[in-house]
């Protein structure tokens, strides 16, 4: 299988969150994901978290995975496993680590737990700001196939 380049979004706002993003970084590349290019960290609010949720950092890295998405989504819930993270992690509560695959190449996945392009990512700043500092073309795209589809990218 060819190569693909992807993006992933990281944020976290529980524990070191810079340390769990470099074992990630550790972990990714281990596993043959060939890391790209890594964005600097930003510091957000919370969005849609529990009241009080601390402060988050984000960022996002590129990279070129030669395996499918279902594989590279498995692979970063190992990570997030091993970062401290529960497989029964309920959505938008503070985390030690979230990886969310933002983008496969330009393919569409639609498979009922993985949606690419991720179907929040442009309408989050946390995401797209990290994205177009590393990959200006497509976070273009990515904006491009969101006003397409302006109810919320199939969702
Ligand atoms: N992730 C969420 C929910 N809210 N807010 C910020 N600032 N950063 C995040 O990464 C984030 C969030 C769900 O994954
Ligand atoms: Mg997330
Ligand atoms: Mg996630």
């Amino acid at each position: 299988m060819s190569e693909t380049l992807c993006v992933i979004a990281l944020g976290g706002n529980l524990g070191d969150v810079p340390a769990a993003f470099r074992r990630a970084c550790e972990a990714l590349s281990n596993a043959g994901f060939r890391i790209r290019r890594f964005s600097s960290l930003y510091r957000t609010a919370p969005v849609g978290c529990e009241a009080n949720a601390p402060e988050f950092t984000n960022a996002a890295l590129s990279g070129f995975w030669d395996g499918t998405a279902p594989g590279l989504l498995q692979l970063c819930q190992r990570i997030e496993a091993d970062n401290g993270r529960p497989n029964d992690h309920a959505h938008h509560v503070s985390r030690t680590l979230d990886l969310d695959i933002i983008l496969f190449g330009r393919e569409t996945v639609d498979l009922p737990d993985l949606k690419i392009p991720h179907p929040e990512a442009a309408r989050r700043a946390f995401v797209m700001d990290p994205l177009r500092e590393i990959e200006p073309e497509l976070a273009n795209w990515l904006l491009s196939v969101a006003e397409e589809d302006p109810g919320g990218m199939r969702n």
